[in-house]
């Protein structure tokens, strides 16, 4: 398997009119099976070597800049099982602009707290003065490992929580507080994906198994937010949908982002060719 992308990938399929209700119903999807056993082996021995890199002493790993800290991992910015999901939500004036690598080996039973429970954002969900508040963003949830059954460090949300604002929660990070009444630990195999709405209420959960949690995480936004962190470097071999999600389209500055020219997106015209566009809806209008 190589470790660059091809130069022209397909978009992927649209969201169905199912997965859409579920989504704007729960803030999330499981889809499973999107990679096969081969690519789950590649991407986790390329995490692993990120890992050497970040945490040679051990220990977990959260590191922001997800393909910049492990360029092997670039296909999965638009894989294209998961990708029209992305582009179904948001529309084509969208990048990359937050993701994570993590490593989370077993801790003991006895860790002590840290109350994990957000919505992603940061200040957006104080700046911003609708109710709800909106959406903005959407990630992917590639797992690595398996996460089938709760204790392996499995993602917990609140079903059906991105429309809410607030949740109770203790003055410190460092106080004990029971998790929300309706939170649910999400399953998953080595190879699934979770699709979620950024206002979803979600935290990591501690892995208390043998098995080493490894995933990676890619936050999808419009051109004009800006990104949460750069990428230092060119890649080789990027398509051009993947330097728009990337930002190294050479033509990123604000104009071009606001969307005006919509032929020189890439994102856009591979939309326009393979007839994903949609006048209907206003972020694929063509
Ligand atoms: O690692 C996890 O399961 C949680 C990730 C998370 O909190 C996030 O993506 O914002």
């Amino acid at each position: 398997m190589t470790t660059t992308a091809p130069a022209v990938r397909r978009p992927g399929t649209a969201m169905t009119a199912d997965q859409r209700a579920q989504f704007e119903r729960d803030g999330y999807l499981v889809v499973p099976g999107v990679l096969d056993a081969d690519e789950v082996a590649h991407y986790a021995e390329a995490i692993d070597r990120a890992y050497q890199r970040h945490a040679p002493q051990g220990g977990p790993m959260h590191v922001l800049g997800a393909v910049h800290s492990c360029p092997e991992l670039v296909p999965l910015i638009d894989h294209p099982t998961v990708f029209g999901l992305v582009w179904s939500i948001l529309g084509w004036n969208v990048h990359v602009y937050h993701s994570h690598l993590d490593v989370h080996p077993t801790v003991p039973a006895d860790q002590p707290f840290r109350y994990q429970w957000h919505q992603d954002g940061g200040r957006q969900n104080r700046e911003l003065e609708t109710h709800p508040r909106p959406r903005l963003s959407v990630k992917l949830a590639y797992w690595l490992t398996d996460v089938s059954m709760p204790g392996r460090g499995n993602l917990k949300v609140v079903p059906g929580s991105h429309t809410t604002d607030w949740i109770a929660g203790p003055p410190t990070r460092s106080m004990p507080w029971p998790d929300p009444e309706d939170a649910i630990h999400i399953t998953a195999n080595a190879g699934d994906v979770v699709f979620f709405d950024r206002r979803l209420w979600h935290a990591r959960s501690d892995n208390h198994s043998p098995i080493t949690r490894k995933a990676a995480f890619f936050a999808y936004t419009y051109r004009w937010v800006r990104a949460r962190e750069e990428l230092k470097r060119e890649l080789p071999g990027l398509s051009p949908v993947q330097q728009q999600l990337l930002g190294t389209l050479g033509a990123t500055d604000g104009d071009h982002a606001w969307g005006h020219a919509p032929h020189g997106v890439p994102l856009y015209t591979l939309l326009r060719e393979t007839g994903n566009l949609d006048p209907v809806f206003p972020p694929l209008k063509p």
